[in-house]
């Protein structure tokens, strides 16, 4: 009975943090139209992104632009609504705290495609 429990607890408290971190990423990131301080340049080659990490600072506004010098790549920001690739690849946003986030190529691109990975350091 103790067992059955501690393992309810556990399991809430488990539920009642994926919420929170959910919550929190989906609200950093706000799309803006005051002009852009930094510029996140994000450039993809067959198989990677040209910086393992990317850094912005907070509340400071700054404006992704994508661009795919090799082969067909498209990339998402966690926190940050919609996805970026050839067609459309600019948006200017601000990050109203610091964290870390990940970036991936969300277009099914070959071999390499699930290597396609890095961060974004808001600080
Ligand atoms: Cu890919």
């Amino acid at each position: 009975m103790k067992k059955w429990f501690a393992l309810l607890v556990a399991s809430a408290a488990m539920l009642i943090t994926l919420t929170a971190c959910g919550a929190e990423t989906a609200n950093t990131f706000a799309e803006t139209k005051d002009p852009a301080k930094q510029e996140l340049k994000i450039i993809a080659t067959n198989f990677q992104f040209d910086q393992p990490e990317y850094r912005v600072k907070q509340g400071e506004p700054f404006t992704i632009n994508f661009e795919s010098k090799e082969g067909v790549h498209g990339v998402r920001i966690e926190g940050i609504d919609g996805s970026f690739n050839k067609s459309n690849n600019t948006k200017t946003v601000v990050a109203s705290k610091p964290g870390t986030y990940s970036i991936i190529c969300n277009i099914s691109c070959g071999t390499g495609h699930s290597k396609m990975t890095a961060k974004l350091i808001v600080e």
